[in-house]
């Protein structure tokens, strides 16, 4: 039977044949099976000797497999590798790369130059805690100006932040009475809102200035300067009387809007400016809520729409443009 196995064992060709061979000799019903089986019906001399000589037949054909098995197994592999070469010289797929979404850009850019006046950049959640998006900006639950942000409810705690203005309150407490502070607050924001220029989600950057004799004035001054360094010097900004439960008193701000280009001009509005953000002057409840004295210290707070200054920036019309992730909008924008 060894004799014959080994033959067969080193002419096998395939793993499937092997494994034929494994059930032919060491199966349950296989040649060497069958030779143990019979040990019964030896004399109990002849049963040692048999019983031993059969094991060890058994033995080697095992072996004899396992090392057949690894050769095929090495040439298989080898076939493989032989087979599926890759040809480097190939082209290769052009990928379509875009640019960086131009709100991406323009918040970069809103941040440097807020940092360059020397504020700290900070961020909020945007699940946010009932208190910190309205009670505490002296908002509470009976106040009608609740309507003016559309809110999405997650409970009756905790909602979907409406504007980035909670990030005020959340730094006075973590100050401490400390001052100053100064921070600028990027971030998603969210509402009922949808048309050309109101999206349900954008993003705000909040501004919170505090200190002892901080005025009206210095507002003004921060925002024209951060309005020329965003647009250019020749930009204007004039500020209109408005309301926010936590500022006051209160102002919505426009931007001039009139670009001219050799004899002709044109606008982005029927006025020739448009509004970017809302701001004012720290509510005395606003502070107090947030542990500061209201008549110590003073100060003024500001909240940009990001997607308002984009589209200003690069003559978008509709805000929906920045979202729809069509690669033929970022690639203008590639090199910012
Ligand atoms: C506020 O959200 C106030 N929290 C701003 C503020 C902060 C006032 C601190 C005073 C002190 P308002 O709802 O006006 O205000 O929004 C501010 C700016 O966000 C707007 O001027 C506009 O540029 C932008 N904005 C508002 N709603 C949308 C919207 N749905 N889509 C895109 N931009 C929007």
């Amino acid at each position: 039977i060894l004799k014959i196995a080994t033959n067969e064992i080193d002419g096998a060709n395939t793993l499937e044949q092997l494994n034929d061979l494994r059930v032919k000799y060491l199966g349950k019903k296989g040649e060497i099976t069958a030779v143990l089986r019979q040990m019964g019906s030896l004399s109990p001399e002849e049963r040692p000797v048999v019983g031993k000589y059969a094991n060890e037949v058994k033995e080697q054909i095992q072996e004899l497999v396992c090392d057949r098995e690894k050769e095929l197994k090495q040439k298989e592999m080898e076939q493989k590798l032989t087979q599926e070469t890759i040809d480097i010289t190939l082209p290769g797929v052009k990928r379509n790369i875009g640019g960086l979404n131009p709100l991406t850009i323009v918040k970069r850019k809103m941040e440097e130059v807020f940092m360059s006046m020397g504020y700290e950049i900070v961020e909020g959640p945007e699940i946010e805690n009932e208190y910190f998006n309205f009670e505490a900006l002296n908002l509470p639950s009976t106040h009608p100006a609740r309507d003016m942000q559309d809110t999405f409810y997650i409970t009756k705690e905790f909602l979907l932040r409406t504007h980035t203005s909670p990030v005020q309150i959340r730094t006075m407490l973590n100050k401490q009475g400390k001052l100053p502070v100064k921070i600028a607050s990027p971030g998603r924001v969210f509402r009922k809102d949808d048309d050309p220029t109101h999206s349900p989600i954008f993003q705000q950057i909040e501004g919170l200035v505090i200190d002892k004799d901080i005025t009206m004035a210095d507002l003004k001054g921060t925002l024209l300067l951060f309005a020329q360094k965003m647009f250019g010097t020749n930009k204007k900004i004039r500020l209109r009387p408005s309301y926010f439960p936590f500022t006051e008193p209160s102002a919505e701000v426009d931007i001039s809007c009139i670009m001219c280009e050799g004899n002709g001009c044109s606008t982005c509005s029927d006025t020739g400016w448009v509004e970017i953000l809302g701001a004012g002057m720290v509510h005395p409840n606003v502070l107090k809520n947030a542990g500061y004295d209201p008549s110590e210290v003073k100060g003024f707070a500001f909240g940009i729409g990001i997607e308002r200054v984009a589209m200003l920036k690069y003559g978008v019309k509709d805000i929906r443009d920045f979202y729809s992730g069509d690669i033929r909008v970022s690639k203008q924008f590639i090199g910012g």
